[in-house]
């Protein structure tokens, strides 16, 4: 909208040509985000807790959780919320890419806001069935796969981090690739948000690790030096993805232990779906299983756990998955497993940020 409104003016008014730039405009962003959460999220609080939006805690889980039973959850709704208004405030709208996020964002939000709300709201013990929220995260996964694919400028081969000889072009395939890796990462992001800022941490450290490469992939010369995909307009995911980056960090201010908010699925299914879009869209799909590590190893732990349990009829390789509760089980104290989680997605970013030199 600014860059709509404000940068015409620059003929005039000289300055508002920082309107123009990218950096300028996804710093802006990152802090009206950051903003928006900070300053509405005591507001959010009040309402959900008057609301009586309390989160259930199962009674097989750690007892460690049991007294963080009434912690209204649905705090997604502010990270959307702030994600959207400051992507349509900063970013300039004619992008399409722009439009294929918002798009998939806002339909995974609904998705988790049906779920939550038949839960939380209408206090069923169960919310939507599994196989009916897989169904229509794939509908829109597929969507946006194909929305990318009709873009004229798409470019449907694989990059392969590491090895920059090595582009496998999936064609019309590719649509059902992007479809895997936006499903794949919304769902393995939910399964981590299950200790105070352990999946918002790590949401905050991949959309920094993204912003980089859609900057550099999406400006011309860079992309050509650094001899990765470049991407026509998806320099514009950089503002987007400090939109992310800045929410994560005001909903961080209340979700860190002991949290006063949990995110909900109205948060963690969209925080991850935005994720595998922008990977798709900036090109560096397969790296987000490295940028994305944390949410990997969380949800093969879970794999591993159901499969060996099935296998050998009931018994476990953790004392309990997703991966977190079992390092809580073990006797590690909630916030000493969040921060070391932590550390391990910042390396895993760092690793990844390498790619950009050695290929
Ligand atoms: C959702 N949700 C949290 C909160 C959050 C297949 C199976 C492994 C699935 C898995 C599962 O359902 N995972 C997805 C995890 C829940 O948090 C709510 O859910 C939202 C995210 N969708 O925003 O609204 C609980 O997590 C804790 N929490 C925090 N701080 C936060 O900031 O402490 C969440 C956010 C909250 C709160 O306690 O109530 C969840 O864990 O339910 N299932 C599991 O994770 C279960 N694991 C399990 O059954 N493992 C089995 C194997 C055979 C599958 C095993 O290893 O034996 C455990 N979940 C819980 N207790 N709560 C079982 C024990």
């Amino acid at each position: 909208m600014f860059y709509h409104l404000l940068y015409p003016l620059h003929t005039q008014i000289s300055f508002l040509n920082v309107f123009r730039y990218i950096t300028f405009r996804t710093i802006y962003c990152s802090l009206t985000a950051f903003l928006i959460c900070f300053l509405l999220g005591p507001w959010v609080i009040r309402k959900l807790t008057k609301m009586q939006v309390g989160q259930y805690i199962r009674q097989q889980g750690p007892e460690s959780h049991f007294d963080k039973a009434g912690t209204p959850t649905m705090g997604g709704i502010l990270i959307v919320f702030s994600v959207i208004i400051t992507t349509l405030i900063w970013t300039d709208l004619s992008n399409y890419y722009i439009w294929i996020v918002l798009m998939v964002a806002v339909s995974y939000a609904v998705i988790g806001f049906i779920d939550d709300y038949l839960m939380q709201v209408k206090k069923q013990s169960k919310g939507l069935s599994v196989k009916s929220k897989f169904a229509m995260q794939t509908v829109i996964a597929v969507l946006a796969g194909f929305l990318c694919y009709i873009s004229p400028e798409f470019d449907t081969h694989v990059t392969i981090p590491f090895f920059k000889n090595i582009k496998p072009d999936l064609g019309v395939f590719y649509i059902f690739f992007a479809a895997l890796v936006i499903v794949g990462t919304s769902n393995a992001v939910n399964l981590t948000d299950g200790l105070d800022g352990l999946a918002i941490g790590p949401v905050l450290i991949a959309s920094v690790t993204y912003m980089i490469f859609a900057y550099v992939g999406g400006h011309a010369k860079i992309a050509e030096y650094l001899q990765i995909t470049y991407v026509k307009g998806g320099g514009e995911i950089t503002v987007l993805c400090g939109a992310l980056a800045g929410a994560s960090l005001g909903f961080l201010w209340f979700n860190t232990y002991p949290a006063q908010i949990f995110m909900g699925d109205v948060g963690s299914l969209p925080l991850g779906a935005i994720l595998g879009t922008v990977a798709v869209i900036t090109k560096q799909e397969v790296l987000l299983v490295l940028v994305g590590g944390l949410f990997v190893i969380e949800a093969l732990s879970v794999i591993f756990q159901v499969g060996f349990f099935k296998v050998t009829n009931g018994r476990r390789i953790f004392k309990m998955a997703p991966l977190h509760h079992h390092f809580e089980l073990k006797g590690w104290p909630e916030p000493k497993v969040i921060v070391r989680f932590w550390i391990i997605a910042i390396a895993l970013a760092l690793i990844s940020m390498s790619t950009l030199k050695i290929r």
